[in-house]
């Protein structure tokens, strides 16, 4: 059974660590994706890491994934709240999806609070900074491992 997780990221997270690090912190994605491959060899993961500022670079990915993947945790950043095509998209996909929010979008702007990707995400972490990747991946091996004992 496969053990591979597509870990993706949209708009602006490419600016990491710069990027309103009040908001955002001070890691950069860089830094995010060698945490995420640390927790990933852990727990016997297989992962690959993907950023795009472009919509369909996103839904591209998460088509590819739909092929081989048993997992997606996915940060889609501005397009959690927009973006129906994403939502299309994760729709095609069978095996678990997580969506992860580095801040807490719930306690900011309105328009932050409603989650497109929501309406088919399995689990959602905000507000756990960069540490929502790591548990979101912990969370995957366990449902993979789960479902290989069964
Ligand atoms: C990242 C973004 O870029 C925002 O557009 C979202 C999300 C929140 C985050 O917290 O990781 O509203």
């Amino acid at each position: 059974m496969s053990r591979l997780v597509y870990v993706l990221n949209g708009p602006n997270l490419n600016l990491l660590g710069k990027r309103q690090p009040h908001i955002y912190g001070h890691e950069t994605l860089a830094d995010v994706e060698a945490n995420c491959r640390r927790v990933a060899s852990e727990l016997r993961l297989e992962i690959r890491c993907h950023q795009s500022n472009r919509e369909y670079g996103i839904i591209d990915c998460i088509h590819e994934a739909r092929e081989i993947a048993a997992g997606i945790v996915i940060n889609p950043a501005a397009f959690t709240h927009t973006s129906v095509a994403i939502l299309d998209a994760l729709n095609t996909f069978e095996p678990p999806v997580i969506e992860v929010h580095i801040s807490n979008v719930h306690k900011r702007e309105e328009f932050r609070h409603h989650s497109y990707v929501s309406l088919r995400a399995d689990g959602v972490i905000a507000g756990l900074g960069t540490q929502g990747y790591q548990l979101a991946l912990r969370r995957l091996a366990h449902l993979l491992d789960r479902a290989a004992a069964k």
